[in-house]
């Protein structure tokens, strides 16, 4: 996954359970990844600089919606499947 322009890309990452997913942030602005309140899950970075990594293994199927608590308007999905 990247981070760039402000923006998650893909917008939509399809991965199997037990895929480990990492983001890496290209922008000069820190983002971070983290699950969208409510959703239950499971994403919490810290702010990350440029080019800095986060990285989760992703075991439970489901569809998992998060966003950059710096700029809330960008948001993007992990679905799982089994
Ligand atoms: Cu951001």
């Amino acid at each position: 996954m990247t981070i760039k322009n402000f923006a998650f890309s893909p917008p939509t990452l399809t991965v199997k359970a037990g895929t480990k997913v990492t983001w890496t942030n290209t922008d000069p602005d820190a983002h971070t990844v983290t699950s969208k309140q409510g959703s239950g899950g499971p994403l919490q970075s810290a702010a990350l600089a440029t080019n800095e990594t986060y990285s989760y293994t992703f075991t439970q199927p489901g569809t998992y919606p998060y966003y950059c608590t710096i700029h809330p308007f960008m948001t993007a999905t992990v679905e799982v499947t089994p």
